[in-house]
């Protein structure tokens, strides 16, 4: 299949597309690198260093002989995406190339503005390129486990069966975001679900839980290969932040209680997921979801369980519970349902001891790189 790969200089972006190409596909990648300009605009970095994207797909050709082409832009400029599906004629899009932090969207009105602008009409752009040059290209949109929220009954995969007044009907699945980003995920589903009804387009959502680790087979292969690996109070996530604050001798930042549950999954499963939903496309005018996670845990739970191995492993971690800066549930049901991706073949890669002392000991490689100052969390969302 020709696959394009938007945000493909990204964190799960960069291994998609590596294992895509591995497994035979043609590749192409779109990025603008806001990502990167977004590290010099914190004053952060990723853990890794990483080399450009240039050097990247150089070094790929070099130890497999598999090009991967590059087109450095924006989503948000209309005439260089049309070029770009001129150009590829793709068979599936994989779109991850959004702002992707929470705590980025809540800095103030600016970067609020700025996530929901950059998200929503870079997808409205996606869409209404499909329509005009690819109409049977397959859109495969990254969505966030969070458009759900934290509801006090069981969620489902994109869809719910509701019955009211004596009436049936099967209805997208209310949502319920906790960020001004996890907002522009739910618009970008929203706009997914009408395009597909007026113009027939096929498109499936990824709804995806938080991802941890780094390394994939290929990302492996060369230091050049390495992929980004976030620690920072902005674009860090849960696990990964608990394992790079244990190997540097910060304190484990547990936000309020920790009893905030989330879908995860460890991104070698993250790049499965997407050759699974490029293999199995969505009919003409269907918006398929599927729930892309492996596990729940709390964040407490995670702590505990990072504290145990850093522990095995010689250090002297210390769980801190801090004032949340996040306004979220703290103590709540959460319950998921994530069979559609199993269903399809996803063999997960699950969380335990060994995956997290894996992870540890690469980060412990680079401790010199942490920014210290940008560790704890400064970005309050009140
Ligand atoms: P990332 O920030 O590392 O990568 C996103 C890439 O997209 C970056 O390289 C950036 O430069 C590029 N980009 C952003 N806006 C663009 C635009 N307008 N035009 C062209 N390129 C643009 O993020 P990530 O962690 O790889 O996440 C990828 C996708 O997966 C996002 O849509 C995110 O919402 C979703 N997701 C991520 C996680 C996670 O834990 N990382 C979990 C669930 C969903
Ligand atoms: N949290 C802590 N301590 C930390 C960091 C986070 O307790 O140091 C808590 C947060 O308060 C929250 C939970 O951990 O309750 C998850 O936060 P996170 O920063 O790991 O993830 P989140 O902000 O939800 O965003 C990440 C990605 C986003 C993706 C989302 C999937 O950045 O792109 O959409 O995970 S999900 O959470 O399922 O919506």
């Amino acid at each position: 299949m020709n696959i394009i790969v938007a945000g493909g200089d990204g964190f799960c972006g960069w291994p998609t597309a590596l294992y895509l190409s591995k497994q035979g596909h043609d590749v192409s990648i779109i990025d603008n690198m806001i990502r990167r300009e977004m590290d010099n605009e914190l004053h952060s970095n990723s853990l890794t260093p990483i080399a450009s994207l240039k050097e990247r797909v150089a070094k790929w050709k070099e130890l497999t002989g598999k090009e991967i082409r590059t087109y450095e832009g924006d989503l948000n400029h209309y005439d260089f995406l049309r070029q770009v599906l001129m150009t590829e004629e793709p068979d599936a899009f994989v779109h991850f190339a959004e702002q992707r932090s929470a705590p980025y969207s809540m800095i103030d009105r600016e970067h609020a503005v700025f996530t929901q602008t950059n998200n929503v009409a870079g997808n409205l752009n996606v869409l209404y390129g499909i329509k005009e040059i690819v109409p049977d290209c397959h859109l495969i949109k990254l969505g966030t486990m969070g458009e759900y929220g934290t509801p006090n009954i069981p969620i489902e995969e994109g869809y719910i069966e509701i019955e009211h007044k004596g009436r049936k009907d099967v209805l997208p699945y209310p949502k319920q975001p906790g960020s001004f980003y996890h907002l522009s995920k739910v618009h970008d589903s929203h706009n997914i679900t009408f395009a597909c009804k007026i113009w027939g387009i096929r498109a499936t959502d990824l709804n995806q839980g938080v991802v941890y680790g780094l390394d994939t087979d290929e990302t492996k292969m060369d230091p050049i290969l390495a992929n980004r690996l976030d620690y920072d109070g902005v674009f860090g996530t849960a696990l990964n932040r608990f394992i790079i604050q244990s190997a540097t001798g910060h304190d484990v930042t547990v936000y309020g209680k920790g009893g905030q549950t989330r879908g995860f999954l460890n991104i070698k499963d993250t790049v499965r997921c997407i050759e699974i939903a490029a293999e199995n496309p969505a009919d003409k005018g269907e918006f398929q979801v599927f729930n892309q996670f492996t596990e729940e845990f709390s964040v407490g739970e995670l702590a505990d369980k990072v504290k145990k191995v850093a522990q095995e492993e010689g250090l002297t971690p210390n769980v801190a519970y801090l004032d949340n800066p996040r306004v979220e549930q703290e103590e709540h049901f959460f319950e998921a349902v994530n069979t559609k991706l199993r269903d399809l073949g996803l063999e997960p890669h699950l969380l335990d001891d060994g995956v997290i002392r894996e992870i540890l000991h690469t980060v412990m490689q680079h401790n010199d790189r942490v920014i210290q100052e940008n560790v704890m969390p400064q970005v309050s969302w009140k």
